[in-house]
């Protein structure tokens, strides 16, 4: 029942920690990365199959759910969890960044964001009132406030404008959870590359006591140093017993320096997106199998990982299907970048708890 974070491990060189993160719906070993299932399916991938890829928590979308199928349908289902067959935690994002980077004709206002529905040109009107009723009624197990993502660039007062309304924006949507047993409400942290505006945003956060903390605003076209040079600022700042989430965060590199910050949690379609397109993530890189070179590459894409695209199937079968458009080429490459992000995390994860994080990843860690 109920939510704790458990800390496992401090490294001693840097401030990365390893923890276990008790749902409702079961654990979560931290730091560890979080596939994206914006539409309450992870694109590609089973629910088994993202079992095997060493899922834990997933991702879904209110903005996107909202629209199709609705809140209504899915609450009917018994809740997003039996809706879509996954019983393991989920975390759902409020659908604030949603609407600012996918809807044109929006309107902001202290109420919230009225924006037309890309499906039908409706009218929809999402307020941190409603953004909370629509979680309620998906069940999550772990909700998210709805905030304002300035975008990169913009003028300091227009970001000051942004953070300052997504502070109220929270006292609103706390106000308006109707199952903080069920669900835990996390905060999140904007200010845009403004460390002061951070900072104060960070402190007034950490006041209301929340039982989750998220970065957000970042890897929004800045450059990687922004977000590097937030995260060391700012996650340090958080409090040391609750989860640090850093939302949309998922390359390699960008990863392990804010484990090295403090950070547990991490998202991003990245590897979903690359394997819909047929590019895969091996260790860091990032290779398109429609490549001549791997046509008659009969090895595994990784010797070294333990997903079905590599136990079974060869470099020069992944090309083929690739280049025919099978659909399985995609989901094969999807299964196998999802486990390799996952499996990155996981043995971050490792290394923490062995304090040898700081040796063993000293090539990611340097800028
Ligand atoms: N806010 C919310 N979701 C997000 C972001 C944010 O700032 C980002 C920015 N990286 C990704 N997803 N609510
Ligand atoms: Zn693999």
């Amino acid at each position: 029942m109920g939510f704790s974070f458990q800390l496992q491990a401090n490294c001693t060189q840097t401030q990365a920690r390893a923890g276990v993160f008790h749902t409702p719906h079961g654990r979560v070993e931290t730091p560890r990365f979080m596939p994206v299932g914006t539409l309450a399916t992870v694109k590609g991938l089973t629910p088994e199959q993202l079992e095997q890829a060493g899922s834990q928590m997933i991702l879904a979308n209110t903005y996107h759910l909202h629209l199709q199928p609705t809140e209504t349908i899915i609450e009917a289902a018994g809740g997003l969890h039996a809706f879509m067959g996954w019983e393991q935690p989920i975390l759902t994002d409020s659908g604030g960044f949603q609407v600012f980077s996918l809807s044109k004709l929006r309107q902001i206002s202290e109420e919230g964001v009225i924006f037309r529905s890309p499906r039908d040109g409706r009218k929809i009107n999402l307020t941190p009132e409603r953004a909370i009723a629509i979680q309620n009624a998906l069940g999550a197990d772990v909700i998210m406030a709805f905030d304002e993502c300035p975008p990169y660039p913009a003028e300091r007062s227009a970001v000051k404008d942004a953070t300052d309304r997504t502070y109220r924006w929270l006292e609103r949507c706390i106000r308006a959870h109707q199952r903080p047993q069920e669900q835990a409400l996390f905060g999140i942290v904007q200010g845009g590359v403004h460390l002061d505006l951070r900072e104060e945003a960070a402190r007034a956060l950490i006041e209301l006591d929340l039982p989750g903390y998220a970065i957000g605003g970042v890897s929004v076209g800045e450059p990687p140093e922004f977000i590097h040079e937030i995260v060391k600022a700012i996650a340090p700042l958080l409090p040391e017993a609750k989860p640090r989430y850093l939302m949309g965060v998922g390359t390699y590199r960008e990863m392990a320096r804010a484990i090295a910050s403090g950070i547990d949690l991490f998202d991003c379609v990245i590897p979903t997106r690359l394997g819909r397109h047929g590019a895969a993530l091996v260790r860091g890189e990032r290779w398109n199998l429609k490549n001549a070179r791997f046509k008659e590459d009969y090895r595994p894409l990784d010797e070294t990982c333990p997903c079905a695209a590599c136990q079974r199937h060869s470099r020069a079968y992944l090309n083929h299907l690739i280049k025919s458009r099978e659909m399985l080429g995609y989901i094969l490459i999807s299964l196998h970048n999802v486990t390799e992000l996952i499996r990155f995390t996981q043995e971050i994860r490792a290394a923490i708890l062995a304090d040898r994080f700081a040796e063993e990843f000293a090539p990611w860690l340097e800028s």
